[in-house]
């Protein structure tokens, strides 16, 4: 089913309580920047995300170098953010604790 975009209040509210998340100026998206120790540490995070992304049939658009990972969330079937991307920013979130993130 077509997720529906979020309002303005929302998305606003949602944003308040997302800690490090930005909304990007040129399009309705989150981003995101995660640093872990090394590689190693970032690429365990991308493969737990990796398989919730599959679960919820919601995929990031993401860049990884070494321990840095940029993250942007938008659902491109709704053309905008969704209450999926901020299931997927909260699961990040917490798995990135878990990874050791220092962010
Ligand atoms: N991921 C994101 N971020 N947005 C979508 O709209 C989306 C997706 N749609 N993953 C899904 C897959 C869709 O393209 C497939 C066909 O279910």
């Amino acid at each position: 089913m077509r997720p529906a975009r979020l309002d303005t209040a929302a998305r606003e509210a949602a944003l308040a309580e997302l800690m490090g998340w930005q909304a990007l100026s040129d399009r309705d998206a989150i981003s995101k920047c995660f640093r872990f120790a090394d590689f190693n540490a970032a690429f365990g995070w991308m493969s737990r995300v990796a398989l919730m992304a599959e679960k919820l049939d919601h995929h990031p658009e993401w860049f990884n170098v070494y321990g840095r990972v940029e993250v942007t969330l938008s659902t491109h079937d709704a053309g905008g953010l969704s209450v999926l991307d901020l299931q997927l920013a909260r699961f990040m979130d917490a798995a990135a604790a878990q990874c050791g993130s220092a962010t």
